[in-house]
């Protein structure tokens, strides 16, 4: 699906208005300081186009952001996702793998919303979506007992949330959003009563712990990408907090009994090896958040770097 498959659109957005812990804005910068992007050049053999500097689009949020059915900084997160849109949109409709560093997991309405736009142009075809989350994020702003706007980019992302004001995400359009038939889930530990009825009564095809520890990682892959069928451009969006705390412990909401960081290079790899890429998340890392020592924030880092190295080919013997 790729025209230019050696070719890797870079977005780096260190924003963090979608949830209230300051620091995930700086997870770019650390992944790119530990040398991801060079390592991505010089020993995966991409050329990189895009970003070369993070994006903090301190210049969107506004001074004053008051809640918005619920919704805390709606103002910023709309505007902001807008922006990544477009930026995630011009590398996608270049036909080059796109590749975005957050950030919180709110993002994901701007790469999303951009990539599906771009696929449906380019190729005329709906995308899928795999979504590994130790959450769901499918909380519309009615469901929502935090108001982190995080919790919620799927709703906003299927239609599932409506809303016309362009201000509040009314700038989503038919052509930015996905069919909840080519939404997976995998990692699922930690999803509110809400969101439970939300998956059931839609019918969302979700792999949880319960099912990787029932089947093995290896046959949860294989039904996820049966479920999608072959042939299917595919985004991957990674919440660093599907990997177990052990792994990544520096994350907003780390939740015990996660996939171990082989697990997720191995959700990385598959999705790589089906050869339908077609753009990469990795969120929620806060190299601020680190239990006890630093080595939380490094390790963090680390387990980042490899899951996005294992999506773009690293493991290809
Ligand atoms: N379900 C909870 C909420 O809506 O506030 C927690 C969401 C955490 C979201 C993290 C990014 O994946
Ligand atoms: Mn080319
Ligand atoms: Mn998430
Ligand atoms: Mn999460």
């Amino acid at each position: 699906f790729l025209s230019h498959p050696e070719e890797l659109g870079v977005v780096a957005v260190g924003f963090s208005g979608g949830q209230c812990k300051p620091g995930v804005d700086a997870a770019p910068s650390a992944l790119i300081e530990s040398g991801l992007l060079t390592q991505l050049r010089e020993e995966l053999g991409y050329k990189l186009y895009g970003d070369d500097q993070v994006h903090l689009y301190t210049d969107l949020v506004p001074k004053d952001d008051p809640p918005h059915r619920n919704m805390k900084n709606p103002r910023a997160v709309s505007s902001v996702t807008k922006r990544i849109a477009d930026q995630v949109y011009v590398q996608a409709k270049e036909g080059r793998l796109v590749l975005t560093l957050g950030g919180d997991h709110s993002i994901a309405i701007g790469t999303i919303g951009g990539s599906a736009k771009a696929i449906r142009e380019r190729l005329g075809r709906e995308m899928a979506v795999i979504w590994v989350d130790a959450h769901a994020d499918i909380n519309t702003p009615e469901t929502s007992g935090s108001g982190n706007i995080h919790g919620m980019p799927v709703s906003f992302l299927t239609g599932l949330a409506k809303e016309d004001n362009p201000d509040f995400f009314g700038w989503l359009k038919p052509e930015n959003q996905i069919s909840l038939k080519k939404l997976v889930y995998i990692g699922l530990r930690d999803v509110d009563a809400g969101e439970k009825r939300i998956l059931r009564e839609n019918g969302i095809k979700a792999f949880s712990m319960f099912d990787i520890d029932r089947h093995g990682i290896g046959r949860v892959m294989e039904m996820a990408l049966a479920h999608i069928g072959s042939d299917t451009p595919i985004h991957l969006s990674f919440d660093v907090d599907a990997l177990d705390p052990m792994w990544a412990p520096s994350t907003g909401t780390p939740v015990r009994g996660g996939l171990t960081l082989r697990e997720g290079d191995y959700i990385c790899e598959c999705v790589h090896e089906t050869g339908s890429l077609v753009a990469v998340d990795l969120v929620e890392v806060n190299p601020s958040l680190a239990p006890e020592t630093d080595i939380g924030a490094h390790e963090t880092v680390r387990a980042g770097c490899s899951l996005v190295r294992c999506a773009l080919g690293e493991s290809l013997l």
